[in-house]
């Protein structure tokens, strides 16, 4: 890797952080430790071990319960100026519902926010990412519309304990990823139901957000503060040749994965995105539904749900192409099948740990003029973007992904005027990756899942992301990160 000497060096701006990010499941461990209650990720990978990758699960994790001081610390050696994490539901409320609050769970928060007080690193938390408690999946889970009324009375518990030392909120982390993947593939709670179950959870969810936003704005906002807003995952999505057919079989595809839950919450008019709303109601009537498979939201829940937010959360990866299906009569109604368009990648886009993961920085640009254009350019926090390598401590491939999404960042910031405030690195630590288990490492810092004490490492790219966020400034000598046998 040369670089000119004389290129100036690519600087954020004073008012920019870095961060970064973690979730409950996937680094706490203590599964059923000091009262807390079952998840559907518990539940998943125990029944069924078989689906993930390695058969393993976060029965231990991390074990970041029992390390709140020495996470922080690793932190602290990094110099962000924030730290995303989510609460586990089932560990403060163990029956899902807020006639019970489990005080050592409700410790453990309070113990990780006062540690990131001290620090001067202030904390995102994340009301839900992903682990729901198994007893109320027992009553449909977010298929019911119930759900949306419990989540109110979770997030009031949250704004309750903590809202006095957090001030910034995020209702959700990717609802795409949760609905779609855990009502139409293989995602906890693994309901094989893409096309209707989808659907209604994205519903439920909207609403519940909807419905804490306004609680939020008409109840704490004057006593205690703060931000609230929602984390969206936005893939880029770009046309596979020039041919309108491709263009709008790309732009159809925007709206169904990131419009799905942007429109009703970012766009002017909200509710679904019109071309989502028109393809599943032909598409339902022509199987013979009476009505349509995506439900509708009446005129006061599109108000509600219309602008609430105080920013948007995004979580960026990567970049796919996208090409027109093939509309294929008399199948399985889907997802899929109601856009018509297929997602694919390039098999020169360099490669990763993950399957669904090529590295495409100039996508990250694309995606934010895309938001800024669509949605009257909202304030964003990136608050995903990382990338899994394997095993290994001198992992030049991690800086130089993160230096080029960084790179292209910038420019959507400084030369397109896309309003973004911060980027958080997914994640801090190597962790339970879901269905894909131990075997995908995302970490800043490496966990020796050998250890009894499961020691962490810093790799090279925490000496990047150091300088980085102690300087704002992306290095002009790559030598100090990448080495020459790379
Ligand atoms: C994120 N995509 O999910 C989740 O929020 C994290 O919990 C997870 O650990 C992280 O990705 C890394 O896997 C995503 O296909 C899943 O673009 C898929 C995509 C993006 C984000």
């Amino acid at each position: 890797y040369q670089r000119n000497v004389l290129d100036s060096q690519v600087c954020f701006s004073n008012g920019f952080s870095f961060g970064v990010a973690t979730a409950s499941y996937q680094i706490e461990g203590a599964w059923n430790v000091s009262g807390k209650g079952e998840s559907i990720w518990d539940r998943l990978t125990h029944a069924h071990p078989e689906m993930i990758l390695d058969h393993q699960n976060g029965d231990v994790a991390d074990g970041s319960y029992y390390k709140v001081k020495e996470d922080v610390a690793l932190m602290v050696e990094l110099g962000v100026s924030f730290y995303r994490f989510s609460v586990s539901w089932p560990r403060i409320l163990p029956n899902g519902l807020s006639n019970y609050v489990n005080e050592d769970g409700v410790r453990y928060y309070k113990e990780l926010i006062a540690e990131l007080h001290r620090n001067n690193i202030t904390p995102v938390v994340t009301m839900y990412h992903w682990d729901l408690p198994q007893c109320l999946q027992e009553l449909g889970g977010w298929t019911n519309p119930i759900m949306a009324d419990y989540f109110v009375d979770y997030a009031r518990v949250l704004l309750d304990t903590f809202g006095d030392e957090v001030r910034i909120w995020l209702t959700f982390n990717e609802p795409y990823s949760f609905c779609e993947d855990g009502y139409g593939g293989l995602d906890a709670p693994a309901a094989n139901s893409s096309g209707f179950e989808d659907y209604m959870c994205g519903h439920n969810v909207l609403r519940a957000h909807g419905m804490v936003y306004r609680m939020f704005d008409n109840e704490y906002r004057e006593k205690i503060g703060g931000h609230m807003g929602i984390t969206l995952d936005f893939a880029w999505l770009e046309p596979a040749t020039t041919s309108v057919e491709d263009q709008q079989a790309a732009e159809t595809a925007r709206q169904f994965y990131f419009g799905w839950f942007a429109h009703p919450i970012f766009s002017e008019s909200g509710d679904y995105p019109p071309i989502m709303r028109s393809l599943i109601d032909e598409n339902s009537k022509r199987q013979g539904f009476h009505r349509s498979r995506l439900p509708y939201f009446t005129s006061e829940e599109v108000e509600m749900i219309r602008g609430s937010y105080d920013f948007l959360g995004l979580n960026h990866y990567t970049t796919y192409l996208v090409k027109r299906g093939s509309q294929r009569l008399n199948v399985q109604p889907s997802f899929k099948e109601d856009m018509n368009a297929v997602r694919f990648q390039r098999d020169d886009w360099p490669k990763t740990n993950s399957t669904w993961l090529k590295v495409v920085p100039w996508g990250f640009r694309k995606l934010l003029n895309w938001v800024r254009l669509n949605y009257r350019n909202p304030k964003t926090l990136i608050t995903e973007n990382g990338v899994a390598y394997p095993r290994g401590l001198r992992d030049t491939k991690r800086v130089k992904f993160i230096d080029s999404y960084l790179r292209s960042l910038h420019t959507a910031i400084y030369q397109d005027g896309c309003f973004v405030i911060g980027y958080t690195y997914w994640s801090l630590l190597d962790n339970f990756e879901w269905t894909r288990g131990y075997t995908e490492r995302f970490g800043l810092y490496e966990v020796d899942y050998q250890s009894p004490d499961l020691t962490r490492t810093a790799k090279l790219s925490a000496k990047y992301f150091t300088n980085v966020a102690k300087t704002g400034c992306l290095p002009n000598n790559f030598a100090d990160y990448t080495y020459d046998t790379d």
